[in-house]
């Protein structure tokens, strides 16, 4: 066999037709959620990538249409072959798309972009699309098929005439009884859009949002070196030296990473597997750490860089890294609820093995960069030793509480002596806390009112976050510890409540909350304890009846419905604090009748992104943040 080779349709294996895609889509896609909606997309944008990986296609476009239901990729690669399998008499085309895994190029030899979930192709999106049509240009003829839910509705159809140059557009439209909700989201398609573009070096990738009428094309000569600049520029965090470890290799893996340390506090990997985000990393990142650690370690020992009475951790020597890693894998198993890890275990010491010398030379050939570096790394050490101090204090204050005496003393707890279903509320000013107080549940609900400033924890050191009395009480109330001392089985409630006003100093303050919670007490919120209470706006009493309102639009269809009853009375809350005790614990602190937000964490590298955007700089973004998550939490019914 020769690379030459052509590709014929003998060469596309049958196996299966796609009445089992229809049965159990979350099979083939993970689920029928907005996850799995736009996996459809990518599962169709990853063949098109594949093209232009092996160097046939040089460009591909998205579109997504008006409405947001319809999308079309096209690349200008070899186009999906037309001719007819010997033994089938199919066109390969249709095979490709009407058989499940039909298509030599998705076994093996050359790398599949995409795996685990991915990788079933063309034939499953085809199977969950109320129409599929593909238009092929190959050996100067235009082709085109079309299909209703996996089936073809008309034959390989030849256009007259001649047609230039070659390529592949499938247009799609997903089909609304397998999928509740059919709402393609730009920002996220633009976002993998540009990431192909950096993991793919020089492939121009056009995105145009007919629904948005705009256009955008992304394409970076400099690949992954040029997505860290990227990153690092977003991140709001400066390098601490110029130029960046690169390392490109194949063997047997192949693999592209590039890093630099940067002032940042904490380290951000930023890895991918056949161009799949990896959020949870796995064995790939395992091995990037592994040579990245022994790499900085055996410089330092070897040079007797250590001063004395100074432990340097591996945390240490990552800290303020920012990386990307890129690994292309044969065969890639993924793992976990999202399915976002990598499970190869021979994949880490194929990395860490080429990374510790690698980066070892570098260090070597760049000695004042390396010097720079390994004073970042005694630093991180140093102020290591300094906050776990400060937070020993801390935990060492809340684990022998027990005795109340050690609780804040504005915390007014709940007499219930154990976990089990009680709540904190955190809620804002001395006033609504004291309207809070009086209205509650003694023994279920606890109140812990805010008074000074909340800081803002977005790239704050943990040492500082913990001089801050707000956040210190809080932590102490919660009883779990933080950082490295963060326990979750010691967390005294099981719901944890941010209570604001519904005003901008509320969404201010319910934001640094959360970003307190993101950056320094995550598993909180991954863990499901963390919520947003949603006090109403608005009292409407007609007669003896009492009806309470969200919003202005909720306002108004309250008043629509008890039209022609007796005069409606209005009440505006203006904030917490006005509300009677009663009022807040009918709308806000009764479990049977109050409306909560759970706050969750949809995509952890989405919301990392979005906390530092709105954390680090412009604070009127801030309360569109705070309302949207708001938007994006699952409504509860408790
Ligand atoms: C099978 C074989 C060949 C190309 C493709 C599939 C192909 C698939 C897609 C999906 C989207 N764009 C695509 N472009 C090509 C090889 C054909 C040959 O050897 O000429």
């Amino acid at each position: 066999m020769t690379a030459a080779r052509s590709y014929t349709a003998k060469d596309i294996t049958a196996l299966e037709g796609l009445d089992p895609v229809r049965k159990r889509p979350g099979m083939y896609i993970g689920g029928v959620d907005e996850r799995g909606l736009h996996h459809l997309c990518w599962e169709i944008l990853d063949n098109a990538v594949d093209e232009a990986m092996n160097g046939h296609a040089s460009e591909i476009t998205l579109t997504l249409h008006p409405g947001r239901e319809q999308i079309t990729v096209s690349d200008n690669g070899r186009g999906i072959p037309v001719d007819k399998h010997p033994k089938t008499k199919k066109p390969a085309l249709e095979m490709v798309l009407t058989e499940l895994h039909a298509g030599g190029k998705f076994e093996g030899q050359n790398y599949k972009t995409s795996g685990g979930l991915h990788g079933v192709g063309a034939s499953v999106v085809n199977a969950l699309s109320k129409s599929l049509t593909a238009t092929v240009k190959r050996d100067g003829g235009e082709y085109r098929m079309e299909f209703k839910r996996g089936k073809p509705t008309t034959k390989l159809l030849k256009k007259k005439g001649t047609a230039r140059g070659t390529g592949t557009t499938i247009t799609f439209e997903p089909d609304a009884t397998i999928f509740p909700k059919i709402e393609f989201d730009a920002d996220t398609i633009r976002q993998r859009l540009e990431v192909t573009s950096f993991l793919h070096k020089g492939v121009k990738v056009v995105f145009v949002n007919d629904d948005a009428k705009t256009r955008e094309t992304f394409q970076h000569e400099n690949g992954i070196a040029d997505y860290l600049n990227a990153v690092i520029k977003q991140r709001s965090t400066r390098p601490i030296h110029d130029a960046d470890f690169a390392l490109e290799r194949d063997n047997g893996v192949r693999m592209e990473m590039c890093f630099r340390w940067t002032e940042s506090t904490d380290e951000h990997v930023r890895s991918y597997v056949n161009g799949i985000p990896t959020g949870s990393g796995g064995s790939h990142e395992s091995g990037f750490r592994a040579g990245l650690n022994k790499a900085v370690r055996n410089f330092i020992d070897t040079h007797k860089l250590t001063p004395r009475g100074v432990k340097i951790t591996p945390d240490d020597i990552r800290e303020g890294v920012v990386a990307i890693l890129s690994v292309f894998v044969p065969d890639p198993q993924f793992q976990g609820q999202t399915k976002d890890r990598l499970n190869n275990p021979e994949v880490q010491p194929t990395i860490d093995n080429a990374l510790r010398p690698a980066l070892e030379q570098w260090l070597n050939e760049n000695r004042s960069v390396a010097e720079t570096i390994v004073a970042r790394i005694v630093a991180a050490a140093r102020a290591r030793a300094a906050s776990r101090a400060a937070a020993d204090a801390i935990t060492r204050k809340t684990v022998t509480s027990s005795n109340r005496l050690t609780l804040p003393g504005k915390l007014s707890d709940c007499t219930a002596p154990g976990r089990h279903d009680s709540e904190l509320f955190i809620v804002e000013g001395d006033s609504a806390g004291g309207s809070a107080k009086q209205g509650r549940d003694r023994v279920t609900q606890a109140i812990l009112p805010l008074r000074g400033k909340v800081l803002n924890t977005e790239s704050t050191a943990l040492t500082k976050v913990l001089s801050n009395k707000e956040l210190s009480d809080l932590v102490t109330a919660l009883g779990c510890g933080i950082g490295k001392h963060f326990d979750p089985g010691k967390l005294r409630y099981q719901r944890v409540i941010l209570l604001a006003d519904a005003d901008s100093d509320g969404h201010h303050i319910t934001t640094l909350l959360l970003t307190f919670f993101f950056r320094h007490l995550r598993p909180l919120i991954e863990d499901g304890h963390v919520f947003i209470a949603v006090p109403p706006l608005y009292r409407v009493e007609v007669g003896k009846e009492k009806f309470y309102a969200a919003d202005e639009a909720d306002r108004q269809r309250i008043l629509a419905e008890v039209n022609g009853r007796a005069k409606p009375e209005i009440t505006r809350f203006k904030g917490l604090g006005e509300m009677m005790a009663k009022d807040l614990w009918d709308t806000t602190l009764n479990p049977a009748t109050r409306r909560l937000l759970r706050v969750e964490i949809t995509d952890a590298l989405a919301a990392d992104t979005v906390m530092n955007e709105l954390m680090g700089k412009d604070p009127s973004a801030r309360f569109r943040f705070i309302m949207d998550r708001a938007e994006d939490a699952e409504e509860l019914d408790v």
